[in-house]
């Protein structure tokens, strides 16, 4: 359940979607598929703070210990401008020093799911590094809202970063994201905004208006050694594939640039006309297309699931980008 517009309704981000696009991949015979293999957690807290990730780990039995039901979610938040370097004691304190907002509750099988989800990026990221040319994680829940000490937004723990940060490690020198998600991905921008070994260019619905809100502007570009290696696109409510695809074009361009060693793609197609949360018009084709442009980068490609929440089109919409940068 999810609070949206002041009423509770059913969450967006529910399991269905990556079992739809995983239907979706077999339909279209796209694979070979590969089950996810475990990873230690250092590569999660190489990234993340290592009390927010056991937070994570253990809120749920903390709630029901409390005798809760329903998600672990706070009800009440950080403000700004306070002394917030004490992590407080209670329960309710911690979860509103770690998250965001109450879109994002923790329950039972969270974990599970958050972890699986990590382990799926890395699965991945090893394909790669093994020398595959492209490969796509089914992540679920999402990742890129997720920050050094702080989760919302659908996403825990920054899969995307995550993989990132462990092919940095294993050797490579610069690695661009790309990130096509409708929102912006403060959580991937903010872990990765002093390094220029990271190059992060976002498209994403202008936060004056949208949510993540306080990331995403266009004059966000990096600081001390990432100066210049941070590129926001915020674009307006209605933009279709005309205007969304000469973002594009100059966010391919600043890659190209850039010449990383690897691309990883934050892949959310809640950029289609049909989402039931989002306010772009990309059409179900415009994916296909997509999908070609980025494949002119001729870069190895990490595909890493975000959003997207019309279901009866999701498992097309990801298929398509998928489909297109294969085929070019
Ligand atoms: C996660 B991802 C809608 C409120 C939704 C959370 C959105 C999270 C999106 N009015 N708030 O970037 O697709
Ligand atoms: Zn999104």
């Amino acid at each position: 359940m999810e609070l949206f517009e002041g009423s509770i309704v059913p969450a967006f981000e529910k399991p269905q979607r990556a079992e739809l696009i995983r239907q979706r991949i077999n339909e279209v015979h796209l694979g070979p598929i590969v089950n996810a293999s475990e990873f230690p957690l250092r590569f999660a807290t190489a990234v993340h703070d290592l009390r927010m990730v056991a937070f994570i780990e253990n809120a749920y039995t903390e709630w029901e210990q409390l005798g809760r039901t329903g998600g672990a979610i706070p009800y009440s938040f950080l403000a700004r401008g306070c002394c917030c370097n004490a992590v407080p004691v209670s329960l309710d304190g911690r979860l509103a020093y770690y998250t965001f907002d109450v879109a994002t509750p923790v329950t039972r099988t969270s974990w599970q799911a958050v972890k699986g989800s990590v382990d799926t990026a890395l699965t991945a990221a090893k394909l790669l590094h093994d020398g595959e040319r492209a490969a796509f994680a089914l992540c679920r829940p999402p990742g890129h809202h997720a920050g050094t000490d702080y989760y919302g937004g659908y996403c825990f723990l920054n899969n995307a970063a995550i993989a990132v940060n462990a092919i940095v490690e294993e050797g490579s020198q610069r690695v661009a994201v790309l990130d096509i998600d409708y929102h912006h991905g403060n959580g991937t921008q903010e872990i990765f905004y002093r390094r220029d070994d990271v190059l992060f260019v976002s498209i994403h619905a202008d936060p004056t208006h949208e949510f993540p809100f306080f990331s995403g502007h266009a004059d966000e570009a990096g600081a001390s050694d990432g100066e210049g290696f941070n590129l926001n696109f915020p674009l307006p409510a209605g933009t279709g594939w005309k205007v969304w695809s000469e973002a594009l074009g100059n966010a391919l361009s600043r890659i190209a640039a850039y010449g990383p060693d690897v691309l990883v793609v934050s892949l959310g197609v809640d950029t289609y006309h049909g989402d039931p949360i989002s306010h772009f018009l990309l059409g179900q084709e415009d994916f296909i297309r997509l999908g070609k442009r980025i494949a002119s980068l001729q870069r190895p490609t990490l595909f890493v699931m975000e959003g997207g929440y019309a279901v009866d089109e999701l498992g097309i919409n990801v298929v398509n980008v998928l489909t297109g940068y294969e085929g070019a």
